[in-house]
């Protein structure tokens, strides 16, 4: 196991390895294997580009090969920062190939967290598209190679100006030896929505990932016939792998890759590339249901639309099934590894009321109480999971580790939830002081720490506030410093916190100035009271507003 990973334990791993739930491939075997069954079915559609399973295979290779004589090594870490395009697969099946390590970043991404995970990780190359949504990454990158040493190279996709053109690394395979990479080894590194500071990334053995997709697909009804569209940022957990484009990859499927999930572009790529099955946020799933009463395009190719990432409401849920003429799925899922998904066949009744049951009869699932006590079926609790695809540890975080994981493995979710009778998962809230903002996490003291930077303030506190359509939003208290007679304004803060490099979901959509914090009985910031004081003041306005 590379250094700052934690294995599973050895008489662990050996019983998933002798139940078949490992199989010892790796992601460059399952890929080769692919591709020699049906070399010429399409695996990617980006755009007006499509990539055949040997289109990928070749292109992964090549550039494989270009990057060894780079000098990129097994076991590097490289940040991967792309939209969702093709060449996203090509670049981390080539660092699948190579045995270096894929450092996932969304696209929504700035200076804050890419300079961070780049140090963290000790990065030593990045990977971007030239411009997406207006952003010019190629800025990021020149300043991002000024802070962090071990930074060497950009690759760029697009127009690489004075950087190296991804494309142009394309070399002969034939004139490269390969390492050999292993299936119980770290293929990438997964960034957790992180409720800590700073956010904290998440080794992935190929083994346990591909066991997570294999279960996927045949959760999701995957085939060779599938067609999944991305729609979430592909770097994503849910629709990296529930089942996601490496899911569909892995049932010989067809990846359409689409920028964004506007009704207007995605429902014509349903309708044009025959797309089986899509995963949404709750937001964008309600974007749907509005949409479905009056758009045209013919959906009927659509079997599964998935729903995960954030609380579904029932109601929201039932219409969505109304809506559409296909299966509803609701996921609940994290980084950190357990997945759990609705049936396809599960009655009405479960797929709008509950987030599904686990992947494998092997995660374990406990619902406890505060001292770490087994609640009764039915009751609600601290959700803890050990299974063959939860990790036992983040990478390099030994100290954060004790925290996350009991003694015995189990990883500590941060999620209140409880069990029905019959098995599935209902999500009754959180724990982790996180915020989920339409399923883009929030660490609240990360946002407090860059916050805590501005010299004016004294203290902040941040907190979720509900919200109709995203379910919660970000909401930060502050206290002015006593000495400073003026508040800056909303815009400045903003400003200054975008200054400072921080993704823009996580800016605050709110910020309430008090002279003190309510605390709990032992004196610390109470959370909890803050979230109901800014609840409350909602509704008075929404009331107002209605009179
Ligand atoms: P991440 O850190 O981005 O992997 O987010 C994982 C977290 O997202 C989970 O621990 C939950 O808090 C939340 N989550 C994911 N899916 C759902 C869902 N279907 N319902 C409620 N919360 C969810
Ligand atoms: O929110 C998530 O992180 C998530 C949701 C659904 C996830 O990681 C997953 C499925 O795999």
């Amino acid at each position: 196991m590379m250094e700052g990973c934690t294995p599973w334990p050895e008489e662990e791993a050996r019983r998933y390895r002798n139940l078949g739930y490992w199989q010892g491939m790796t992601f460059s075997e399952l890929l080769a294997e692919r591709t020699k069954v049906h070399p010429l079915q399409t695996a990617i559609i980006s755009g007006e580009k499509r990539w055949t399973y040997q289109d990928l295979k070749q292109e992964a290779d090549q550039l494989a090969a270009g990057l060894i004589q780079l000098g990129i090594h097994k076991e590097d870490r490289v940040v991967v920062q792309l939209p969702n395009i093709g060449e996203l697969l090509v670049v981390i099946f080539a660092l699948f190939r190579i045995g270096a390590l894929p450092v996932f970043a969304l696209p929504s991404h700035r200076k804050s967290e890419i300079f961070y995970i780049s140090e963290y990780s000790e990065a030593k190359a990045y990977i971007i598209q030239d411009i997406y949504g207006g952003y010019d990454y190629r800025k990021m990158a020149a300043e991002l190679q000024h802070a962090v040493s071990s930074v060497q190279h950009v690759l760029v996709v697009g127009d690489h100006e004075n950087f190296q053109s991804l494309r142009s690394l394309y070399s002969d395979p034939a004139s490269v030896t390969f390492p050999v990479t292993r299936a119980e080894e770290a293929a990438f590194l997964q960034l957790s929505g992180g409720s800590t500071g700073l956010p904290k990334l998440i080794p992935r053995t190929h083994d346990d990932y591909i066991y997570s997709l294999h279960g996927s697909a045949e959760i999701c009804g995957l085939s060779e016939k599938s067609v999944y569209m991305a729609v979430l940022p592909a770097a994503h957990n849910f629709p990296l792998s529930s089942p996601g484009v490496l899911g569909t990859i892995y049932a010989g499927g067809t990846v359409v890759m689409a920028e964004g999930g506007s009704p207007e572009r995605a429902f014509a790529l349903i309708e044009k590339e025959k797309v089986t099955i899509t995963a949404l946020v709750p937001p964008l799933a309600m974007v749907w249901i509005e949409a479905a009463k009056s758009r045209k395009e013919n959906l009927s190719s659509l079997q599964v639309l998935q729903v995960g990432g954030a609380s579904f409401s029932k109601e929201t849920a039932s219409k969505l099934n109304q809506s559409f003429d296909c299966v509803l799925q609701q996921v609940f899922g994290m980084a950190e590894g357990l997945v759990n998904y609705t049936r396809l066949d599960d009655p009405e009744e479960v797929i709008v009321r509950t987030q599904g049951r686990p992947i494998s009869p092997a995660d374990e699932i406990q619902i406890v109480d505060d001292e770490d006590i087994v609640v009764n079926r039915g009751e609600t609790g601290h959700l803890l999971t050990r299974g063959p695809y939860t990790i036992r540890g983040y990478y390099k975080a030994e100290e954060h580790n004790r925290r996350s994981f009991t003694p015995d493995g189990f990883y500590r979710t941060g999620d209140l939830a409880r069990m029905t009778a019959d098995g599935n998962l209902i999500v009754m809230g959180r724990a982790k002081d996180q915020i989920n903002r339409g399923g883009e996490k929030i660490a609240a003291e990360e946002v407090e720490n860059h916050l805590l930077a501005h010299e004016d303030l004294y203290d902040v506190a941040v907190v979720s506030m509900p919200d109709d359509f995203l379910g919660e939003r970000v909401c930060a208290f502050i206290i002015l410093r006593e000495e400073r007679q003026e508040r800056p304004s909303i815009r400045e803060l903003r400003r200054f916190l975008e200054e400072r490099g921080l993704a823009a979901y996580k800016i605050p959509d709110r910020f309430e100035y008090v002279s003190s914090f309510e605390v709990t009985a032992v004196g610390k910031v109470s959370k909890k009271g803050l979230r109901a004081q800014i609840a409350d003041k909602l509704n008075l306005e929404k009331k107002l507003q209605t009179k």
